[in-house]
């Protein structure tokens, strides 16, 4: 190969690397992380699609201040302070990004909803919402990025309201997805992949050197 066609390796390599890369960046394992796939609004529910209700109830609620589709998910519902979750399929060890909106029931006035955020068992983190005033127009979400590494190939996935004052409201949720990370290496490989590329080349030159 001449060094006219370093370009087209380099060309080559980058385009077979980007569905790999993009595929990964674009799998989200939830099922009906946007809440939009069951009738709405329904209040006090135990089942949700692609979801399980571990406890208590949940609100599924359409009201002009939801901006993430039409629907949004009240993780206290009618009453009773909800635990939901999903079990996925996972790389063990792999990084993965728990992404989503976050907000609480006007009804607290000011005060903060937390919701647990557990993996099969575990803690990982509170995400919390709180310290101003919501109204069904206005949610005033907030975004939330949570990192974890699976611990297997399934991962159990839990979000419990713990915020507990009021029965008929606590934390909101909405644009729930889970991604895996691309790793150092994954990247890595990708430069790595285009310097071969363009090294290459001079390697077929040193073997026909050598060969002479
Ligand atoms: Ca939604």
């Amino acid at each position: 190969m001449s060094s006219k066609c370093i370009p087209c390796w380099l060309g080559a390599g980058l385009y077979l690397l980007m569905p790999l890369l993009t595929s990964s960046a674009q799998a989200d394992l939830l099922v009906n992380g946007d809440f939009e796939v069951d009738p709405s609004p329904q209040f006090g529910i135990t089942q949700i699609t692609g979801w399980t209700v571990y406890a208590g109830t949940v609100d599924l609620v359409r009201e002009p201040g939801v901006t993430s589709g039409l629907t949004c998910l009240e993780t206290t519902g009618t009453p009773g302070a909800a635990t939901i979750g999903q079990v996925l399929a996972t790389t063990p060890g792999q990084l993965y990004l728990f992404h989503g909106l976050i907000s609480h029931h006007a009804g607290l006035g000011e005060q903060t909803a937390r919701i647990d955020m557990t993996i099969n068992g575990q803690f990982v983190a509170q995400l919390t919402h709180g310290g101003v005033q919501t109204t069904p127009t206005d949610y005033h979400w907030q975004p939330f990025d949570v990192q974890f590494v699976a611990p297997g190939a399934t991962t159990d996935l839990r979000l419990q309201d713990v915020t507990n004052l009021y029965a008929f409201g606590g934390g909101i949720i909405d644009a729930l997805s889970i991604t895996p990370v691309p790793e150092p290496t994954t990247q890595l490989a990708a430069g790595a992949a285009a310097a071969w590329a363009l090294r290459r080349p001079r390697a077929g030159h040193r073997r026909a050197r050598s060969a002479q």
